[in-house]
């Protein structure tokens, strides 16, 4: 697991006083790919839905990214850092797991 930390550092002054200086720590660019995988039993439209509302696809853009699902097993959703990348892997499973579906998103680095 990755985190933003936040450094403080403290200086003494000649008057005593003690300044505190806290900088958050840059963000991990490392983007992740999330992807969707087929299956026999996801209807088109539920998987076009999810690619809308979660991965904000307009309905040209789901509809594409669902067929290469469709025909070549996998496809690309969208890209992200890993902490947003990871809560929509979890979004897409547990949307999945409330309509009934086996659809399923996984993580790829790079
Ligand atoms: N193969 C599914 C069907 O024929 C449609 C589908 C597309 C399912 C993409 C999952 O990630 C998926 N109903």
């Amino acid at each position: 697991m990755r985190y933003a930390v936040l450094v403080a550092d403290q200086q003494d002054r000649p008057d005593g006083a003690v300044k505190e200086r806290v900088t958050p720590k840059k963000q991990d660019p490392t983007l992740y790919k999330v992807v969707l995988l087929n299956d026999d039993y996801t209807t088109m439209d539920f998987v076009m839905h999810v690619l809308e509302t979660v991965f904000q696809r307009s309905p040209a853009e789901a509809y594409r990214v669902m067929m290469q699902v469709h025909l070549n097993g996998r496809g690309i959703a969208g890209v992200y850092p890993w902490e947003i990348a990871d809560t929509k892997v979890d979004t897409v499973a547990s949307m999945a797991r409330d309509a009934g579906y086996p659809l399923r998103a996984a993580l790829e680095e790079g």
